[in-house]
């Protein structure tokens, strides 16, 4: 990876992958992009950023030539919740946006890492321990866009030799921006909740597992998979990834440890409990241990510990 371009920048992972991904290559490598603008913040001071839609093809062109850029990590996306609400739109940017990046790869010999989801599976996928090669019959528009997208990188590398690698993203939880719009937000939310209210009204229901991860670990999941030796890559576009697997009454459980009288409730949202039924409880993720030394850092207790150090810490 000599020049990085990231679409959807301005997102949950965006915002702290491209930090990342300069402290490693220095900043005037790595070029930050996103539909909106992005104005101010760490993003505009350590390195060049860019306004692209991932619908115009003509603009993505432009910038793959102004920075000579050959790796491409393809963040635009509309998240599960947001998705129902408004299929079209997710359809849009989930399948067109990837195939214009796609096709912009293909013709400037870039790679894509493109990130799929827990989203990919669906009601009829065995939701204990699912494995890496198993039934994807999602019922999320989120999910179809996130199957379309692996079979759309499966073919590219396949038919054009377009380098294409991924992971299959569990909920994210992180501290520095908000996810916005999935059906694993609450986990993010809680915390913030926690801290400031005491209290949190979550939108699942008790007994509803989910796999999860924390910052730190999804993003050396995504640069693991981009520094990856090819050559042991049998599942390129859509490995399993997961670093744990909880309830609302397990995470509440462990928030309690530091806020005694955290006090949750339950008003269940029907469309993000419909989601999240038809989601794995935990994935088998072993493929990616062993093709390419996935090995998260980060279990629940440790990453509740951090989340409310940080948090308190930005007096919210
Ligand atoms: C969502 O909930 O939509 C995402 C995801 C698991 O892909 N966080």
């Amino acid at each position: 990876m000599k020049n990085i371009l990231i679409t959807g920048c301005g997102g949950q992972i965006g915002s702290e992958l491209a930090l990342e991904l300069r402290k490693r290559y220095g900043g005037d490598h790595v070029i930050v992009s996103d539909v909106r603008p992005i104005l101010e913040g760490p993003l505009v001071q350590t390195g060049p950023v860019e306004v692209i839609d991932v619908l115009d093809i003509t603009r993505i062109v432009a910038i793959v030539k102004k920075y000579d850029i050959d790796t491409i990590y393809h963040l635009a996306a509309v998240l599960s919740a947001v998705g129902e609400a408004k299929p079209q739109l997710a359809w849009s940017i989930g399948v067109n946006g990837l195939y214009n990046v796609l096709e912009v790869a293909r013709e400037y010999r870039c790679a894509v890492f493109f990130p799929s989801s827990i989203g990919a599976f669906g009601p009829t996928t065995p939701l204990d321990f699912t494995p890496q090669d198993t039934i994807q019959r999602p019922v999320s528009m989120y999910g179809v866009t996130k199957v379309t997208g692996e079979l759309l990188c499966d073919y590219y590398h396949r038919r054009f030799q377009v380098d294409t690698r991924g992971v299959r993203f569990p909920g994210i939880i992180s501290n520095v921006a908000p996810p916005g719009g999935g059906t694993t937000d609450y986990a993010v939310e809680i915390y913030y909740e926690a801290v400031k209210s005491g209290r949190y009204v979550c939108p699942l229901r008790a007994g509803t597992f989910l796999d999860m991860m924390y910052m730190p670990d999804a993003l050396d999941a995504a640069i693991g998979i981009m520094e990856a030796d090819s050559a042991f890559l049998k599942h390129r576009n859509s490995f399993n990834v997961t670093a744990m697997s909880f309830d609302p009454e397990m995470i509440a459980g462990e928030i309690r440890k530091y806020i005694p009288g955290f006090v949750m409730e339950y008003d269940v949202d029907p469309v993000k409990q419909g989601i999240a039924d038809s989601w794995p409880n935990r994935m088998d993720d072993s493929c990616a241990r062993e093709e390419w030394g996935w090995n998260p850092k980060y279990d629940l207790e440790a990453m509740t510990g951090d989340m409310i150090k940080v948090i308190r810490g930005k007096r919210i």
